[in-house]
């Protein structure tokens, strides 16, 4: 095997996101830009001789390749083994899974998650620490710098690795295990939840649909649900991974999840639907007749946690992103444990599960994880939930209305104004950041502004600090709008707006949530002059 050290020259634009570096198929496809960034891993990472990588994605277009690509680079850098999911695919939290059980030394994710996928759509990578979590910014910072200092990378000349039959093989020194992307994860799901009770629930005539969406849960969850857990075959649809996800967003909302929806609030809807995204880290979930939000399905989930086997010890404490709703800090205050609000974004939950204070973490963008992995997880939540219908014998309608009644609601939903354009975006938040102070106190709309600040973090076992994380407006009664721009798009500039009304008056539980935050849509954009900023009249996609 040759070894070819290519001479190269920084490219622009490499600055990794909320979730890795994520781009246009066409431009990680180009002349050395891959092979760019995964040198500066390597070399921000201190070099990768002699050690052990994990190296897998959710299968979209370029997957394949790319895989090929790092591997002769990883064999060029010395590194002592691979461990590829069969034909490249890996969900994220069953790679997260892998590099904490066979303790390697962190791993490769090729995924652009929830984006679209295909040779005109996107693509993206990540590399995850030894503790199975998305690199935190101390490390990207290090990855980053080396893309602005890059001079060459090393790749070996070789054949492509046969990746479709599982078992050992090796490209020059370096060994390389094709190992079954589903049989680990599937056995960590059998710990932790009580598998025998929610076959029960199958057997008794629960249905359950979920929907693949084309993505990379289709295997876990065809083999989990469908093989293990005896519900009945056809359970789980859009189960075949596809390079382009169908042509659709690989995104488990309403929006996107649309034939979930219209079949879960038709007429002989199922008991349970859910559906997960690109690379199975997020969920969705709706009851027969109801859409539970993400934020309140943390909640729940926090509140009934410890009906499952591998949680009966209860709550450690939790985490949500900070403009995930408040619904679960009334759960952690309940129960006596700290509740973290952490920027948005996986990685900034590692330290807090690595130090043993949180038990569950969630975001308002349909991921909920816990302790297990250092990844959210799609499927767990999956089956957290048919775990607690199983032991409760309730309906999802049923479990929510009384975690309702015992906690309070609180009414949440995202705007997101899409492809905006850049310049654009950031004068508005800019304008908004500059007129923080003069906020407080003032009525709007007929709220009262108490507080406007813009979010910043200290890790609290870390030290590490995040400024600049989101602009949030807090009003009289515990309301509040958040406006953050996405890390994750690669067209334009997306505005993301939060909203968030509390009801603790149980007459009033029952609301639309759009009307029941209509005072706080109207505040949002005269406070930060949506509309005139971007000349848009409405949001592209309301979650
Ligand atoms: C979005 C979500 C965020 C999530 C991130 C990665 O980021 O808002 O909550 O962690 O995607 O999710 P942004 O910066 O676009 O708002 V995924 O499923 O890509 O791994
Ligand atoms: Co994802």
């Amino acid at each position: 095997m040759e070894i070819l050290t290519v001479e190269t020259t920084p490219i622009a634009g490499q600055k990794p996101g909320t979730s890795g570096l994520r781009k246009k198929t066409k431009v990680f496809m180009g002349k050395h830009f891959l092979e760019n960034y995964v040198q500066s891993i390597f070399d921000g990472i201190g070099g990768v001789e002699g050690k052990s990588l994990v190296i897998g994605g959710d299968g979209r277009y370029f997957n394949e390749r790319a895989i090929q690509v790092i591997l002769r680079m990883a064999a060029a850098n010395g590194a002592a083994r691979a461990i590829v999911g069969q034909n490249g695919l890996l969900s994220t939290p069953a790679a997260s899974n892998l590099i904490r059980g066979r303790g390697t030394d962190g791993g490769l994710i090729l995924s652009a998650s929830h984006n679209p996928g295909g040779p005109d759509e996107d693509f993206g990578l990540k590399y995850n620490t030894p503790n199975g979590g998305p690199a935190p910014e101390s490390v990207t910072d290090k990855i980053f710098a080396r893309t602005e200092s890059i001079t060459e990378y090393r790749i070996a000349e070789a054949q492509d690795v046969d990746l479709a039959t599982v078992g050992e093989t090796s490209l020059g020194d370096m060994a390389i295990e094709v190992v079954d992307p589903v049989a680990d994860y599937a056995a960590l799901m059998e710990d932790l939840f009580d598998f025998g009770a929610i076959r029960e629930l199958f057997q008794s005539g629960f249905r359950v649909r979920f929907d693949a969406m084309h993505a990379v849960t289709g295997p876990y969850a065809t083999e989990i649900l469908e093989n293990r857990l005896g519900a009945p075959e056809g359970s789980v649809v859009n189960g075949t991974p596809q390079k382009d996800f169908g042509g659709g967003h690989p995104d488990p909302n309403p929006i996107w999840a649309k034939d979930l929806m219209d079949v879960m609030m038709g007429e002989d809807a199922p008991d349970f639907g859910a559906a997960s995204d690109g690379d199975g880290d997020r969920n969705m979930i709706v009851g027969r007749g109801l859409y539970v939000t993400p934020s309140d399905s943390l909640a729940l989930l926090a509140a009934q946690i410890h009906l499952a086997p591998g949680y009966s010890a209860g709550l450690k404490g939790v985490a949500r992103s900070m403009p995930t709703s408040a619904a679960v800090d009334r759960v952690a205050e309940v129960k006596g444990v700290s509740c973290y609000a952490t920027p948005t974004g996986w990685k900034f939950f590692g330290s807090l599960l690595d130090d043993g204070r949180a038990t569950i973490c969630g975001e308002e963008s349909a991921g909920t994880g816990s302790d297990h992995v250092r990844e959210k997880d799609g499927l767990w939540a999956v089956l957290l939930w048919l775990n607690i219908l199983a032991k409760t014998g309730k309906s999802v309608a049923d479990l929510m209305a009384e975690h309702w009644a015992e906690y309070g609601r609180n009414y949440y939903s995202r705007h997101d104004y899409e492809a905006v354009d850049a310049g654009k975006a950031t004068a508005m938040m800019d304008d908004l950041r500059s007129r923080l102070d003069s906020l407080a106190d003032q009525e709007v709309q007929g709220l009262t502004v108490t507080e406007a600040s813009d979010f910043s973090y200290t890790d609290p076992v870390t030290g590490d600090t995040a400024t600049k994380q989101g602009i949030a407006v807090h009003f009289a009664g515990g309301s509040r709008v958040v406006f953050r721009l996405s890390g994750t798009g690669t067209e334009g500039a997306t505005i993301r707006v939060y909203l968030e009304r509390v009801e603790t008056d149980r007459t009033r539980l029952q609301e639309d949530t759009q009307e029941a935050l209509a005072p706080i849509i109207a505040a949002a954009d005269e406070i930060a002059g949506l509309k005139a900023h971007t000349g848009r009249e409405a949001p592209d996609v309301i979650t």
